[in-house]
């Protein structure tokens, strides 16, 4: 108990630091340099683990697709549980009349036990007004769904956030000041103009993001008795933050201005692991971005370059399922690597984004991911990755055409309207055209 409020108190920290801007790009003590990026061998997602080569879409989807997300469910993010049945939504509100006439935004509470004092997470819509129920993007957010647009109808969240006093965010509430703080990484306005629905989600309302031995948010749900401990393969917060985003799809599906079958998921950072898991997990996603998600997201964890495998379990032990902490320092043990990740979402398009100064997320290692889950794309009809090349593409010039997209840009790690404008490309090419 003493080690994990231990581990809880570092995480609290590591977060704080990385939030309020003065976390190293670079911490110390990790390895940057591709010179010293160790030896290794990948297992091949197209060798099944009585070691028969997959020769044919059939087999990828009846036997090394479902091996592979059980590998991951055991070794890495965790197991989750269904649909809750008692689940029920409710519209709280709705405007016809949103940026400045030209959307409709309302916010929808999932009730996830179909109590009002249960768990529950908020949803903001946002959808151009068309007749037709058109594509969305699905996002979590890190700061509340007030942050994303500086609009005084849009419900101040409640819930515990990290302190931010610039951003207002103070004694862990959001205050009315943080309203529309964290706009830049969220173009309203621009994905309407160009015929996209968004939806976003605060993250905290599915499970805050500290390590309170998974009893609150959802937990609180299945975890009731205190003496029950999840057990080593039961999931973490990003599988529980992806399983928030099936919810989220689950109701999307039944909204009228959205087209269900055309929901892009997307995250920035641990939320872009958290993307990547929900396209694996739920088949429903028909598109998938991960921005910048790096060690356990995009990044292949036998590299060791930048944030390890052992680092992130120390600074966020609430992250995955216990398993993942016997590959600490020991990644080539790994059943899986990310490239098996990026290979679940196949044959549905994907997209991987990386920054150039982001080096802890580990570039080269994003895009190797992609690179290496291109076989299972070609096995499967797809042009995965365009070029073929297992060199990294130069900054500021996306490789867009294929199933497998990816850029490296300029600049740091955030979620940036260069980074929309590649996957409304890349949402264009693949959720529209054709159509
Ligand atoms: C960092 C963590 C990264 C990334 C990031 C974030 O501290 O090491 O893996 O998830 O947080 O989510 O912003």
């Amino acid at each position: 108990m003493r080690t994990r409020m231990l581990l809880a108190t570092l995480a609290v920290a590591a977060m704080t630091e990385m939030v309020s801007g003065n976390a190293l790009a670079q911490p110390a003590g990790y390895n940057y340099d591709e010179e010293k990026v160790p030896d290794f061998d990948l297992p091949d997602p197209l060798v099944t683990q009585d070691g028969a080569r997959v020769k044919d879409a059939r087999t990828w989807e009846s036997k090394r697709r479902p091996e592979i997300l059980e590998l991951f469910r055991e070794h890495v993010y965790g197991r989750r549980p269904g649909r809750p049945e008692q689940m029920t939504f409710e519209v709280t509100s709705v405007d016809d009349e949103a940026l400045g006439g030209k959307a409709i935004r309302k916010e929808v509470t999932v009730f996830f036990d179909g109590t009002a004092d249960g768990p529950q997470m908020s949803i903001l819509i946002y959808a151009p007004r068309t007749q037709e129920p058109v594509p969305a993007f699905l996002g979590l957010n890190f700061s509340g769904n007030h942050s994303i647009e500086d609009d005084p109808e849009i419900t101040l969240n409640t819930g515990w956030f990290r302190n931010r006093p610039d951003r207002g965010y103070v004694n862990h509430r959001a205050s009315e000041e943080s309203r529309g703080s964290a706009s830049s990484r969220w173009p309203v306005e621009r994905i309407i103009d160009r015929g996209y629905a968004l939806a976003t989600i605060y993250y905290g309302d599915i499970d805050p993001d500290f390590d309170d031995g998974f009893r609150n948010g959802v937990h609180a749900m299945f975890y009731r008795d205190e003496d029950e401990k999840p057990a080593a393969d039961d999931w973490g917060s990003i599988a529980t933050w992806a399983w928030g985003l099936s919810r989220a799809l689950d109701y999307l599906e039944t909204d009228e201005n959205v087209d269900g079958e055309r929901v892009a998921v997307l995250g920035h950072s641990r939320l872009g692991k958290t993307s990547l898991w929900a396209g694996a997990e739920d088949e429903r996603f028909a598109l998938v971005i991960s921005n910048d998600s790096g060690c356990g997201g995009a990044a292949l964890s036998r590299r060791r370059f930048g944030e390890t495998v052992e680092r992130i379990n120390t600074s966020f032990p609430h992250w995955f399922c216990d398993n993942f902490v016997q590959y600490n320092g020991n990644e080539d043990a790994l059943p899986v690597d990310q490239h098996m990740l990026i290979a679940l979402m196949a044959p549905r398009p994907v997209y991987i984004a990386s920054a150039v100064k982001d080096v802890w997320a580990d570039p080269r290692g994003e895009y190797l991911s992609g690179y290496y889950a291109d076989p299972v794309y070609e096995l499967l009809g797809k042009q995965g990755l365009p070029g073929d090349s297992d060199q990294l593409p130069a900054v500021d010039q996306p490789v867009k055409t294929g199933t497998i997209g990816y850029h490296i840009r300029s600049g740091g790690h955030d979620l940036a309207e260069y980074d929309w404008e590649q996957y409304l490309d890349f949402a264009d090419l693949h959720l529209k055209q054709g159509r």
